[in-house]
């Protein structure tokens, strides 16, 4: 029998709406769904090898329970009766010794369909929630917040009707979300520039109309340059920086040093290539887009620097405009009723958070911080976590062996909830496999935009194995603790039909197109009714928020060290791959295929100098850790600089395809996890450097 239905990807974290076709109980086709605009019908590679790792043997198929030493891959089957009974008696032993908040859940962040998690963590007690954010985009989120008082989901970009794009290190088109792709190709085909700026020429460089290298870690001098040109020869939008920007004389003043001769020197970009740029930006305003990047955990000074780029954007008045950054409207706003929050049935806990003790000079709100986790795993201050939950995230597979181990000895019980053998689920000590996306109905989520959506993942097949889906997983845990009462659903409908109470909304008007939006027409406010979330309504570039917390809110640019190329001394970058999400796919059948290892790109007049030749193995290392991989020696990346593709070199010999194969850039992250950037405290990653020689 024939069967299709609408539900959303689950191979990375962007979700793209999909449409799968079921024969006999067997899935047979994944495609995008063809009624999203933007989608219809694409799926990347990864997408589409759904299939391989649904019927994949090389999976999580029961919960586990460690029976060897940490990390040594004995564990024995367990029935989830027991490994929820475990589990809940470990919560209580921790607990009475250390309290409530000793425990702590770590995930891949909340977004659409991860509020359950979080209900579980209130309802046993623990303030301590998590999220990767503090690795990733946060940098952008604390600096839209200081800006405009919304964060980073809150904020679109309009590609399809842009006329000029800039994009520092956004590699878009390789590091990848369907419909931004999609809409980039688009508005490229439509005759808009694309100026992007790399240390190496990646895959979004090639189709970029204006290529510009440079050199590490000094994108915000560029961009210090480009605001001095614009105001200094009045290229910016009058009206709107008028009407909307506070604090412009303080950034006159400070912006007067750097010249783009100055830059030119920083950056190695000449500087009328910086002056041209400020230009043709203001011709093409307001329908501009400068991209203040997705990965943003990169250098010290990235939380300037994207203050710095939100600033040109507000300068060229593409905020809150087409063909620019458009503003996340609230149901309320659009007239509509939004989703019940399941979090709400649970009394808030009454202590705080361990990095809330921070206080001044710290901009977090929200999720955790995981660099504090850390900490207060390995030292116990300001007061000790002994339990942790990781959920749809990896974090043992990015950092160096002695950070797992100090990790591993603070911890008296460490959970992994994943659909594969994560590295972290190899040290832990109970296992509880999560269904996969086409073998599991989720929460309903909510797409922010100036067009809110509601979106459905819903089951395409029964589990092939022992499995269970996350609402399962966490209120039967709940119910093992003792705290069922807080989440006192039987099915996947009751949590449903909660969530939608008092919408008008009903479970089956997902059936139709897979998504329920909130309005018929996307919202987008007039500068008549232009209001921000700030103190003030304005963009502050003096942040109330940022005088509060006692953060400074300019930071002067200081140049980065340089590493000593003859000693065979180079910064170390890395990114990702268009087949690969991050540390999970690379043991799927059909992408290892594609692509089974990674390789260390260098600049090839470097390379002469250091005998190496391209396919040469070569050795790298850090101070405690090296490792042998093959050179690709390319003229195509900034002599400073190496750099590989992330997330390969498996550590879990379950997972046979990838065992062992390419190196894990995250080995030679030393010290990293104690950098934290200037102004946000956010992690730090592409501050080292590494030696490389032949081997
Ligand atoms: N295929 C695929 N797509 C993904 C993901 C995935 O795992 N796989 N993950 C998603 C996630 S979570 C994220 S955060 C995004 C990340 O998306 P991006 O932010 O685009 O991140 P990266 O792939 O890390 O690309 C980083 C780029 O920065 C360049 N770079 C290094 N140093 C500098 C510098 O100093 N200046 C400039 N201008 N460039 C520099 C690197 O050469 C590299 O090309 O991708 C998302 N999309
Ligand atoms: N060294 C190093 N560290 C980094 C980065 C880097 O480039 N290098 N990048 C940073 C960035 S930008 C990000 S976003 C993070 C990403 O890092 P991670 O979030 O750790 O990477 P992922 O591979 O996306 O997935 C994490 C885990 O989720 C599991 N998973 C996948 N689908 C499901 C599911 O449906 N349910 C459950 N329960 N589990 C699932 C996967 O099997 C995998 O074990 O890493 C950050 N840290
Ligand atoms: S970008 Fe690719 S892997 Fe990620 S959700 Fe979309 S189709 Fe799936
Ligand atoms: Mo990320």
């Amino acid at each position: 029998m024939n069967r299709s239905l609408y539900s959303v990807c689950g191979m990375c974290s962007v979700r793209c709406p999909i449409r799968v076709e079921v024969t006999d109980e067997r899935i047979n086709w994944i495609e995008g769904n063809p009624n999203v605009p933007g989608i219809e019908h694409s799926l990347c590679a990864r997408g589409s090898s759904g299939i391989s790792l649904l019927y994949d043997f090389e999976r999580l198929q029961y919960p586990m329970i460690r029976i060897g030493p940490r990390g040594s891959g004995q564990f024995k089957r367990a029935s989830w009766e027991e490994a929820f009974k475990y589990v809940a008696e470990a919560i209580g032993n921790i607990q009475s010794q250390y309290g409530k908040k000793s425990l702590a859940l770590v995930d891949r962040g909340a977004g659409l369909f991860g509020e359950i998690q979080r209900v579980f963590l209130r309802s046993i007690g623990s303030p301590n929630y998590f999220s990767h954010d503090d690795f990733c985009r946060k940098n952008v989120d604390l600096a839209y917040q200081t800006l405009l008082g919304y964060g980073r989901p809150e904020v679109g970009y309009d590609f399809s009707n842009t006329k000029h794009m800039v994009f520092y290190g956004r590699n878009a088109l390789e590091s990848l979300g369907v419909r931004e792709a999609n809409n980039i190709i688009k508005a490229l085909s439509n005759g808009a520039r694309l100026t992007y700026l790399d240390v190496r020429v990646s895959k979004t460089a090639t189709k970029a109309t204006k290529f510009l290298q440079i050199r590490p870690g000094t994108d915000y001098a560029f961009n210090l340059a480009l605001i001095h040109v614009i105001l200094r020869e009045n290229l910016f939008d009058r009206e709107f920086v008028e009407r909307f920007i506070t604090g412009l004389p303080e950034l006159e003043n400070f912006i007067k040093p750097y010249t783009p001769d100055w830059a030119e020197k920083e950056t190695g970009i000449p500087s009328y290539e910086i002056v041209e740029l400020a230009k043709q930006l203001s011709a093409d305003k307001p329908k501009v887009i400068l991209y203040p990047g997705w990965f943003a955990a990169r250098t010290m000074n990235y939380f300037y620097n994207a203050r710095s780029i939100i600033i040109l954007n507000a300068l060229l008045g593409s905020i809150e405009q087409k063909g620019g950054l458009i503003l996340a409207k609230t149901p309320k706003e659009v007239g509509a009723k939004g989703l019940n929050s399941l979090l709400e049935r649970v009394p808030a806990p009454q202590e705080k958070r361990i990095e809330a003790e921070e206080g001044e000079g710290f901009l977090y709100d929200g999720a955790g911080h995981i660099l504090h986790l850390f900490r207060a795993i390995k030292t116990g201050q300001p007061y000790p976590i002994k339990g942790l939950f990781v959920m749809r995230y990896d974090p043992f597979a990015g950092i160096t062996h002695k950070d797992i181990q100090e990790l591993l000895n603070g911890l008296d019980l460490l959970v992994a909830i994943d659909t594969n053998y994560s590295s972290t689920a190899w040290y832990a000590d109970v296992v509880l496999p999560e269904s996969t996306y086409l073998e599991r109905d989720d929460m309903i989520g909510m797409q922010r935009g100036a067009k809110p959506t509601l979106i459905m993942r819903r089951k395409a097949i029964n589990p092939l194995y022992d499995t269970k889906g996350k609402w399962e997983i966490f209120t039967g845990l709940a119910k093992a603790c003792g705290f069922g009462d807080y989440m006192p659903y039987e099915s996947i409908e009751d949590i449903w039909n909660y969530q939608l109470e008092g919408t008008g909304i009903k479970i089956e008007e997902f059936e139709k197109t897979g998504q329920v939006a909130l309005c018929k027409d996307p919202l987008m406010y007039s500068r008549d009714d232009l209001r921000f979330k700030t103190k003030s309504q304005k963009i502050e570039i003096l942040s109330e928020k940022m005088v509060e917390r006692e953060v400074p809110y300019f930071l002067e640019f200081q140049s980065p060290p340089k590493p000593d190329i003859e000693k065979g001394e180079f910064k170390l970058v890395f990114g990702r791959i268009a087949v690969h999400t991050h540390v999970q796919t690379h043991n799927n059948k059909y992408l290892n295929e594609i692509i089974p290892e990674n390789d260390l790109w260098i600049n090839d007049q470097v390379a002469k100098q250091l005998g190496i030749k391209d396919g040469d193995i070569i050795e790298i290392s850090s101070d405690d850790y090296s490792a042998k991989i093959r050179a690709k020696v390319t003229p195509f990346i900034h002599p400073e600089t190496v750099f590989m593709y992330r997330g390969f070199e498996n550590e879990v010999p379950f997972k046979t395809r990838s065992f062992g194969k390419g190196v894990n850039e995250g080995r030679f992250l030393k010290g990293a996890f104690e950098k934290m950037a200037y102004g946000s405290h956010t992690g730090v990653l592409f501050e080292n450097f590494i030696k490389v020689r032949k081997a």
